[in-house]
């Protein structure tokens, strides 16, 4: 058993702000697992932070026209505020751009360095002369040799799977300037993992083949069975750590390299007396991270903290699948995802029922998907229906008969105990059935109000001890509700806590104690917030921009639709429309209220563009306009049709308009 837990989360690129994708992936199950350590009375350190180095910052700053400090510092807010709003507890959220971080990852390296343990090269590295820049791996544009695909990175071949090299793509071009990258030398320091994997990470690896899932350990495993290379610790690149060496001017250590010590960096942030996190052998660690990290993780860090010899290395690596978003992947530059900041904004005070639909769903073993159908079925039938209508119903009964006093009665011991169940799901990072558990307790409490009837009881005299014993039950099991939200639901844990009138749920309630007001711990979702929230997502696709990291190959303009018939087409009726009138749409940052003249008639369509034109800019313009589109609810303004807009390369919208000025009503065809 281990004396202490120490437990990280893979620190966010600072590049962007985040979205659903990264709280199942890491954000959500690392905190879950702390809140579970905790509850245990475990000691727990919980760390994480953003990661604020590498290329695509440097380039996202280019194009912004920022310095790369002002991306990351940007991004930084956002990134904290949002976890922090989800409830996710970190100890320390620290940035790999504070002055701790270059301090630890210096002497880090330069112990590594002093041990003899890099290899120095010097290679011909692809070179952008007008970018005056080493070209990144996915910074290098070719035609893969493999298929012929021209838009092909030096990842695997988005066609043909092919393992491209940066020097195997035939006539690259640099994604900075478009410009052919000529060949320079440069020295660099690598790790010799091919050696380390010799002397440590066959056997190491081996060693975890019960512990670690299996979607970690088949991933580690085959990139050992493929053999590892040596592989650079150091970039051409004035963004990051400096490297801390003779020679190695204007390089920067490798990204890779110095983000996992920045879970170092937020130990010692945390605590003075860090050392124990990190070299006590009864200290276990467990790294959180999403599936794209597993080898950083596994392989990467496991050998550098090797290599220098004085740090533990990590117990469990509980890696998540991916999450998609209705059916497909998320996507960043097609702006395909539910970002947290936006969510906070449009749902508000509804963190717990994304905590919930997102824990349930986890992309544990495989990849997930995510509904706002399944999303507000699994709120409308589980939280409101199961835990709201429980909690609530105990509530109401305990004022109603008891004006509120928890009742002389005797807990009801023939309900099933699923505690143990949770805890040892929680332990074994099966965190979807720890909710499962979770939900248990309150289905159980149902069924037991349900079979009981204390209502029919109450009828009654003689039956007032029953009621009381029944009463008396369902708090303690509302209590115990209250008491394992904290793992899964903390906005309820201190709702319930709230309502039961405790301050902590060490606090036994016993009779006589008074109990609150009933109040409703979750509400029903309607329709129209669903169509709302699905029509932010069905945007046109735009191109991508070179520093959306990590989709400059699949991001590009969208794929001609499957052939239609003539008959199909005909069935669309599109004419002319003039705006008449426009007004925003209160509590919908992004809708206009437009009435729109089509000559037989005016129409309301509710539009998503009141973040690129305001009301007034638009009164008179012509317009396309959709006018046979089954009408559909938004925000509770029935809009009928659809005007139809243009997207350019940047995001801009665009009305589509006649050339000349043309009678409202006229027909497209
Ligand atoms: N920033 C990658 C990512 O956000 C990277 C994780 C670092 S963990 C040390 O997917
Ligand atoms: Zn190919």
């Amino acid at each position: 058993m281990a004396k202490r837990h120490l437990i990280t989360c893979a620190l966010p690129y600072a590049n962007g702000p985040i979205h659903i994708g990264h709280l199942a992936g890491c954000f959500l199950p690392s905190d879950i697992y702390n809140r579970h350590l905790r509850m245990q009375g475990k000691e727990v350190l919980f760390v994480c932070g953003t990661d604020e180095h590498g290329v695509p910052i440097t380039l996202k700053a280019k194009n912004e026209g920022k310095t790369p400090q002002q991306v990351v510092d940007e991004n930084h807010t956002i990134i904290a505020t949002g976890l922090k709003d989800f409830g996710i507890n970190f100890d320390t959220f620290s940035r790999t751009t504070n002055a701790l971080h270059h301090a630890t990852a210096d002497a880090f390296f330069k112990n590594l360095y002093d041990k003899g343990v890099f290899v120095e090269e010097v290679t011909e590295q692809l070179y952008d002369a007008e970018a005056n820049q080493f070209l990144a791996d996915k910074y290098i544009i070719g035609t893969c040799p493999g298929c012929g695909n021209e838009n092909a990175t030096a990842d695997p071949c988005e066609k043909c799977n092919r393992n491209n090299s940066p020097q195997d793509l035939l006539n690259p071009k640099s994604a900075l300037t478009g410009n052919n990258p000529v060949l320079k030398e440069t020295k660099n320091w690598y790790l010799p993992l091919d050696k380390i994997q010799q002397e440590f990470l066959n056997e190491w690896v081996a060693s975890k083949k019960d512990e670690w899932k299996s979607n970690v350990y088949g991933q580690c495993n085959s990139w050992l069975q493929e053999g590892l290379k040596p592989r650079a610790m150091t970039r051409d690149l004035d963004w990051g750590v400096k490297v801390p060496v003779e020679g190695a001017d204007g390089k920067v250590m490798y990204v890779w390299f110095d983000a996992p010590i920045g879970y170092i960096t937020a130990t010692k942030e945390a605590t003075d007396d860090w050392a124990k996190w990190w070299q006590d052998p009864e200290t276990e660690m467990t790294h959180f991270l999403g599936k794209d990290n597993i080898v950083f993780h596994t392989i990467i860090f496991p050998a550098m903290l090797h290599a220098h010899g004085d740090y533990n290395l990590p117990t469990h690596v509980p890696a998540n699948e991916f999450l998609n978003l209705e059916g497909d992947k998320i996507s960043t530059s097609r702006n395909h995802a539910i970002w947290l900041h936006e969510y906070i904004n449009d749902l508000p005070n509804k963190t717990d029922e994304l905590r919930y639909v997102l824990t349930a769903i986890l992309p544990e073993t495989k990849d997930a998907d995510f509904t706002w159908a399944d999303y507000q079925a699994k709120v409308n039938n589980e939280l409101v229906a199961i835990l709201g209508n429980f909690v609530n119903r105990v509530v109401v009964l305990t004022n109603k008969y008891y004006e509120g006093k928890v009742p002389n009665g005797t807990m009801n011991t023939s309900l099933p105990d699923v505690t143990d169940k949770l805890k040892a799901a929680l332990d074994q990072f099966n965190q979807r059935q720890g909710l499962e558990a979770f939900m248990e307790i309150a289905r159980n409490g149902n069924k037991y109000l349900q079979d009981t009837e204390p209502w029919k009881l109450i009828k009654d005299e003689t039956n007032a001890q029953a009621v009381a014993d029944c009463l008396f039950t369902c708090i303690q099991i509302v209590k115990q509700i209250g008491e394992y939200s904290q793992i899964f639901l903390p906005e309820t844990a201190i709702k319930v806590l709230q309502l039961l009138n405790l301050s902590s749920y060490q606090d036994p309630i016993a009779e006589g104690h008074v109990i609150n007001k009933p109040v409703l711990l979750f509400e029903k979702i309607e329709d129209e917030l669903i169509a709302a929230q699905v029509a932010k997502l069905v945007k046109p696709i735009k191109k991508a921009t070179i520093a959306d990291s990590s989709e400059i190959a699949t991001a590009d303009l969208p794929e001609v639709k499957p052939t239609i018939q003539y008959e199909d087409f005909v069935k669309l009726d599109i004419r002319v429309g003039t705006i008449v009138a426009a007004t925003k749409v209160k509590k919908a940052d992004r809708l206009l209220n437009i009435t729109l003249d089509i000559g037989s008639e005016k129409r309301t369509v509710v539009s998503g563009i009141a973040e690129h034109f305001s009301p007034e800019e638009i009164v008179g313009k012509q317009v396309t306009y959709l006018a046979n589109l089954a009408p559909r609810k938004l925000k509770g303004i029935e809009s009928s049709g659809m005007i139809l807009m243009a997207e350019d390369a940047d995001g801009k919208l665009k009305f589509v308009a006649p050339g000349d000025a043309t009678a409202a009503g006229s027909i497209i065809a």
